[in-house]
């Protein structure tokens, strides 16, 4: 463990424009451990594993540590890094390829399910993405790592991949936890609720993106799927309604006891715009805070150089024990 105090780390790819997914269900816990060393990265090297144009991966890049920032994480007490200016990630990332198994990295639901939507494009990064993420966990001796449901598999994996290590030279690595929240671990697209809100979903109106207008985000709750009823609680085939339960229970902090009760007799409508305007009061001051951070790009070029030497400072620390493990010419 680095300092004694237990480490947290996570990462999001900058591989479009962040969602209430990422928020709700990984960004807003990366500031919920004021007692830990907390370092979050720009995942950079992960979004490459999909073709990404240059220059928006560039500027995405910049927004998403912005977006970081913007969510109430200080550059003073977390460290806040693009993964691809820390090199020890792809070093490390090669060596736990060594130490990653085919048949497991077969059996990844998000390789699967990325293999059929790039049907043209199905690189060995896109393969070996989940022990790119074990290194990005590893190589800080991390205990928890903060992420939606989704991930859960990743995590299982870089936790075996650390006991199979260990298990080979001893003590090298600290397995890490998951630290996954109940209500908005998974939120779903507002067109299907039974699929994933994705940042890379084409369809803007599935997707409430951090950074939409007022406006927007209420036209888009007013038109999400729902179904035939008028109740607003969990059920059979009310999928939609549940998400939307979901949302509004993260934002507000009310139960579905609450929730159903102040919508007793109100109908949909009343809901979501309910749902809508709670979403937008909560996104208003991130993306007000973001828009002054974006217009200081110096600055955030200081944070980033800053953070990198941070991290790469305590990535030498694990990358020389493991180059000692493994035999590297020392
Ligand atoms: P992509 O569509 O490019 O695969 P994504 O929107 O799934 O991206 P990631 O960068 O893969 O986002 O995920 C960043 C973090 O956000 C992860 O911790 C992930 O679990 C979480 N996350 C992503 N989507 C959701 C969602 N719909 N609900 C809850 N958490 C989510
Ligand atoms: N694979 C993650 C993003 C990610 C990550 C990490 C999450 C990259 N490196 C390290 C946690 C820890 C995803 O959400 N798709």
């Amino acid at each position: 463990m680095l300092d004694e105090k237990k480490v947290v780390l996570s990462g999001i790819q900058p591989s479009g424009n962040l969602t209430i997914g990422n928020y709700l269900g990984a960004l807003r816990n990366f500031d919920a451990f004021p007692d830990c060393k907390c370092i979050y990265c720009v995942a950079d090297l992960h979004a490459i594993t999909v073709r990404q144009v240059p220059a928006e991966l560039r500027r995405r890049t910049y927004e998403t540590l912005a977006l970081y920032m913007a969510c109430g994480l200080d550059p003073e007490k977390n460290i806040l890094f693009v993964q691809s200016q820390v090199p020890a990630h792809a070093e490390l990332g090669w060596v736990l390829d060594c130490y990653s198994m085919f048949g497991e990295l077969s059996r990844m639901t998000q390789f699967k399910d990325k293999s059929q939507h790039h049907a043209d494009n199905i690189n060995a990064g896109l393969f070996t993405y989940p022990a790119l993420m074990a290194a990005d966990i590893l190589l800080y001796q991390t205990d928890l790592v903060p992420v939606g449901i989704d991930q859960k598999q990743h995590l299982e994996l870089a936790r075996n991949i650390a006991e199979r290590f260990n298990g080979i030279y001893g003590d090298t690595f600290t397995v890490p936890d998951g630290y996954i929240p109940t209500t908005g671990m998974k939120i779903m697209s507002l067109c299907d609720p039974t699929s994933k809100m994705s940042k890379s979903d084409p369809n803007p109106n599935a997707v409430v993106y951090i950074l939409d207008e007022p406006e927007v985000i209420l036209r888009k709750f007013k038109r999400a799927v729902t179904d035939s009823g008028t109740e607003v609680c969990r059920g059979e085939g009310k999928e939609g309604i549940a998400n939307l339960m979901n949302i509004y229970a993260c934002f507000t902090g009310k139960s579905d006891d609450e929730i159903s009760a102040e919508f007793d007799g109100r109908g949909y409508g009343a809901f979501k715009q309910a749902v809508g305007e709670a979403a937008a009061e909560c996104l208003r001051p991130i993306r007000e805070q973001f828009t002054r951070l974006m217009a200081d790009k110096a600055y955030l070029e200081e944070v980033m150089k800053k953070g990198a030497d941070q991290a790469a400072y305590y990535a030498r620390k694990t990358m020389s024990k493991v180059r000692r493990k493994v035999g590297f010419a020392l």
